[in-house]
């Protein structure tokens, strides 16, 4: 028996796994996003803003406010899909939700001033509990699109996800480069959010299909907004033009 017989054969390495790409989203406006052609999932966050019963559900703080909360429901579909697509395609998930202290130590005395004056004053008592008071049901994420384990959960008592929170951190220390933007409502949270990111260098879309504002034209003026002085905060897209706009490939 030579001594190359005793030798335990190596196992051949398993197959590297395909990554996932996103980009270019061709139909975009008002460019073919993102601006550098395309980025590896690994590197882009899906942004899941504020689906929470408040905004969303019935008897909330958005129903309560006298809104129709159709508008507000009308991109959990499309959102629910993109879950599945970043969830598939490796990206980080990231939900936010708006809310303050039981004790109200964190809300502005502006903020809560505005919410009595329509009707719906922040840490009163409702139908889904105390309004946008963290713990409370009205202030959980919709269970339509509802994090799972692993996933990241920022807690915001603001409009804009990066203000008092830990998310620009959180994103740098994952490589996040790109944000894909969904949630409610286009024209406040996550049109703050979308500011903030865009000063902060992260290249975002916001996703036209899953959003949703108290006023249809407040919906289409804020997606416009973002379309001006050739992407002024990014670019506007839709969860065909991601999913589309998706390849795989060997690392
Ligand atoms: C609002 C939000 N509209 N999530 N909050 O007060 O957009």
């Amino acid at each position: 028996m030579t001594s190359e017989a005793l030798v335990a054969p190596v196992p051949a390495a398993p197959p590297p796994e395909p990554v996932a790409r996103i980009g270019p989203v061709t139909a975009a406006r008002p460019y073919a996003w993102p601006y550098d052609g395309s980025v590896p999932a690994a590197r882009t966050a899906l942004v899941c803003i504020d689906w929470q019963v408040d905004f969303c559900g019935p008897g909330g703080y958005v129903d309560r406010m006298g809104y129709d909360i159709g508008l507000t429901r009308a991109g959990l579909g499309p959102t629910a899909r993109l879950l599945a697509h970043a969830r598939a395609t490796g990206m980080l998930v990231v939900h936010t939700r708006e809310g303050h202290a039981p004790d109200l130590s964190d809300l502005p005395a502006n903020k809560r001033w505005r919410s009595r004056q329509i009707g719906a004053e922040i840490g009163s008592a409702g139908p889904t509990g105390r309004i946008l008071v963290r713990g409370e049901p009205g202030w959980e994420i919709v269970p339509e699109v509802a994090p799972v384990a692993g996933e990241v959960l920022i807690d915001k008592p603001g409009k804009g996800a990066f203000y008092a929170t830990q998310l620009d951190l959180v994103l740098r220390s994952n490589g996040i480069t790109h944000l894909l933007l969904t949630g409610i409502t286009t024209d406040v949270c996550v049109h703050t959010t979308m500011r903030e990111a865009n000063d902060r260098g992260y290249e975002c879309l916001i996703l036209a299909d899953a959003t949703g504002a108290t006023d249809p034209s407040n919906h289409e003026a804020a997606l416009h907004m973002v379309t001006m002085q050739g992407g002024v905060f990014g670019a506007v897209g839709s969860t065909d033009g991601v999913v589309d706009a998706t390849t795989w490939s060997s690392p």
